[in-house]
């Protein structure tokens, strides 16, 4: 076969090899073998140099035809199979399907609970505190009135960043500061936020959440403090909750009480449908505050006149918050289970 018939062959080759390529990979292959460097095509025309003088320009140009043939059917080939691939992709592509829903986030059941106190607390008049996790001894206990042998200011119930350095084991200091920072009465604050004690088992963690309130001026009595917190309790558990003070002992106040509110789960029956109620025990009773009267050694610490009178409360937001949503473990809130937490959305 002269040279020339080979060139023209190189068409009919590559037809029949394009049948049997299924991929762009295969094309790639093809090219290479016809086009390349060492290819087919480039070994033809490689035998330019054995042609008679007079023969090379007639095989030349053949030479060129026959690139560009191989080059537009590759090419034709190839657009075939990309729009081939593109239809298959929109075959299995279904766009009835849903749309993915992005996360939604929410607040913390504990943030939403504080969230709460805060506004009806607020909505009295008092003013919201903020102040330092980490707290030297003088606002945590001296200013407090806790004796120098008291048991929370142990290492065993306190952690102790550096010596009379402590993580806050309440939020008291925020209120000694409030005081301090207004020199005089009346004083009206709230302080929420995180507090540390040394407690880790399955109904106490190293960190959990208070709310304090404060109120000083002249003539507070413990009637306003009653009254105030049968307020709050009945926006929180509804206005039917019954509220009872039990005697109690804070080094802070004096006197001091602990509160109950009727159980929100029997009523204050005890007894559900004759069953006995398992979240008061059947006492029909929940403890869920303490108060007092503002001890007098409170007020000399922070430069307060013996004429001031205040009372004070405190609660565990995280006992609130199982009382009010019927949680019944208290590692569910610092868990960050999705399941647990998209419930409050
Ligand atoms: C100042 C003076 C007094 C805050 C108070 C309580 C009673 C109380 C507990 C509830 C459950 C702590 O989280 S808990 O373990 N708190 O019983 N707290 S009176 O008294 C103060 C605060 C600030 C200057």
């Amino acid at each position: 076969m002269n040279l020339i018939a080979e060139l023209e062959s190189l068409v009919e080759k590559l037809k029949q090899n394009l049948v049997q390529a299924v991929s762009l990979s295969d094309l790639e292959e093809l090219r290479v073998s016809f086009m390349g460097r060492k290819g087919q095509l480039a070994g033809l025309m490689s035998q330019l140099k054995d042609l008679a003088p007079e023969e090379r320009p007639a095989f030349g140009q053949k030479a060129n035809e026959i690139k560009n043939a191989l080059t537009d059917m590759l090419d034709r080939r190839i657009e075939e199979l990309k729009a081939k691939k593109e239809a298959e992709s929109l075959a299995a592509f279904d766009p009835s399907l849903p749309g993915r829903m992005p996360w939604q986030g929410s607040l913390h059941p504990i943030t939403m609970v504080m969230e709460e106190i805060c506004a009806v607390l607020e909505h009295l008049g008092y003013d919201v505190a903020s102040g330092p996790e980490v707290e030297t001894d003088f606002y945590c206990f001296e200013a407090l009135n806790f004796p120098h042998d008291h048991p929370a200011r142990d290492m065993q119930d306190t952690l102790y960043v550096s010596d009379g350095i402590v993580m806050r084991t309440h939020t008291s200091p925020m209120q000694v500061r409030s005081m301090l920072g207004s020199k005089k009465p009346p004083v009206a604050v709230i302080a929420p936020g995180k507090v540390y004690r040394r407690d880790s088992d399955l109904t106490h963690t190293p960190m959990f959440h208070q709310i304090e309130g404060l109120l000083v001026g002249k003539n507070i009595t413990f009637t306003d403090l009653r009254g105030t917190l049968a307020y709050l309790t009945r926006c929180l558990f509804g206005q039917q909750t019954k509220v009872r003070f039990r005697p109690s002992f804070f080094p802070f106040t004096e006197p001091s009480a602990e509160v109950d509110v009727s159980c929100i789960m029997c009523n204050g029956q005890g007894h559900i449908k004759g069953e006995p109620c398992r979240v008061c025990k059947t006492t029909g009773w929940l403890e869920i505050l303490g108060c007092g009267m503002i001890d007098p050694n409170v007020f000399k610490h922070v430069g307060f006149d013996s004429e001031c009178t205040g009372f004070a409360f405190g609660m565990g937001v995280e006992r609130i918050t199982m009382l009010k949503y019927g949680i019944g473990d208290l590692r569910m809130f610092f868990e960050n289970d999705l399941r647990f937490l998209q419930q409050f959305v």
